[in-house]
């Protein structure tokens, strides 16, 4: 990307031109350090308007749900719902095994045909950066960038395995699980840890044309509202349980509304905190991703890594010791 004209890609992104938000997120999704200084600059202008940041107007929702589940398939109903309502609509994905294939199965177009050609939507694919936070932090900030660009809607599909959806809950204002119909001993199948954080739940395929699918939905639903009344507490938000059909696009809207009704529950001043929670958060979360990355890339680390790894496996160091030594190499820098 030669001769970024900062100035002239925020104007370019304020008027909300398509190219000028692509180039910007290939930007704040290089590492490379001269663009991450432009990338800083960048999103400095962005980030200073009344309406950014803790206060952007956007409406970030994050969801997940295994592969196959129809995250994308929903996405592409509940965007051209939503573009046909007047918004405009960003996709972003964050899938941390795209980091090992070098693609994303995530933010996937061809899921979302309609989608894809939506003058009002802009999808992006997630970004192979290296690390989940590397990923994480490239999608928060193509998510101001979006926002700057007038984009009401931010919408963040992530897979619901590993880390990647706590990761996610913590850029979102509401997370919104997909499941499909299980009942009884499935529903342990279910990690407890996901339903959590989650805002909203809905058991999805339970399409109307299919009376015995969407009975077993409902069904589901319910024993799913049940359990989660023992995860959530008194007075705090319980998660509604309801049924949809992404693919022929029934209850989806409810879907949607019960999103508000969760925005609605925080209120204006409930939201401004918990994103500035967030951002707390997600500032450490950095600094630790950027000192495990200077950890891994550290000359004297490196050239101790082999013996502690042969000493470690033998037995012959003890894990605390090998650490202090590990730890001991790293802060010698200081000392240089
Ligand atoms: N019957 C039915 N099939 C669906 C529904 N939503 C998605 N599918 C199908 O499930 C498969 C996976 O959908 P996809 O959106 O790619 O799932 P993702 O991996 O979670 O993004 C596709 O074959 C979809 O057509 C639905 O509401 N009803
Ligand atoms: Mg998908």
């Amino acid at each position: 990307m030669p001769g970024i004209d900062v100035a002239a890609l925020t104007e370019g992104i304020r008027a909300g031109h398509r190219a000028a938000v692509s180039r910007a997120i290939t930007l704040v999704e290089s590492t490379k350090p001269a663009h991450r200084a432009k990338a800083r600059e960048l999103l400095t202008e962005l980030g200073s308007g009344p309406d950014s940041g803790v206060d952007s107007p956007a409406v970030r929702v994050g969801i997940s749900g295994v592969p196959g589940v129809g995250k994308s398939t929903f996405i592409e109903s509940l965007g051209t719902q939503l573009t046909g309502a007047g918004h405009k609509v960003g996709v972003l994905a964050v899938d941390p095994s795209s980091i090992r294939t070098g693609g994303s199965v995530l933010g996937d177009k061809t899921r979302m045909p309609l989608l894809a050609v939506d003058t009002h939507a802009y999808i992006r694919p997630s970004p192979a950066a290296g690390t989940l936070g590397g990923v994480a932090r490239a999608t928060v900030q193509a998510m101001t960038v979006l926002e700057a660009a007038g984009y009401d809607v931010v919408l963040v599909e992530t897979v619901g395995v590993g880390q990647s959806e706590i990761t996610v809950a913590g850029m979102v204002d509401t997370f919104l699980f997909l499941t499909l119909a299980r009942t009884g001993d499935q529903l342990q199948g279910i990690k407890k840890g996901i339903l959590e954080i989650s805002d909203v739940i809905a058991v999805n395929k339970a399409d109307p044309e299919d009376e015995g699918r969407a009975r077993e939905a409902r069904g589901a639903a319910r024993e799913l509202a049940g359990a989660l009344r023992l995860v959530h507490g008194k007075g705090e938000w319980a998660p509604p349980v309801v049924t949809c059909s992404g693919l022929t696009g029934h209850d989806v809207d409810d879907v949607w509304a019960r999103v508000h009704a969760h925005r609605d529950h925080l209120g204006a001043e409930g939201l401004h905190h918990k994103r500035a929670a967030q951002q707390l958060e997600f500032t450490w979360a950095l600094v630790r991703d950027e000192l495990d990355q200077r950890l891994r890339h550290h000359p004297r680390v490196a050239a101790i890594r082999e013996q502690v790894r042969a000493e470690v496996l033998s037995g012959d160091l003890a894990a605390t010791l090998a650490a202090d030594r590990i730890l001991a190499a790293y802060d010698e820098r200081a000392a240089d």
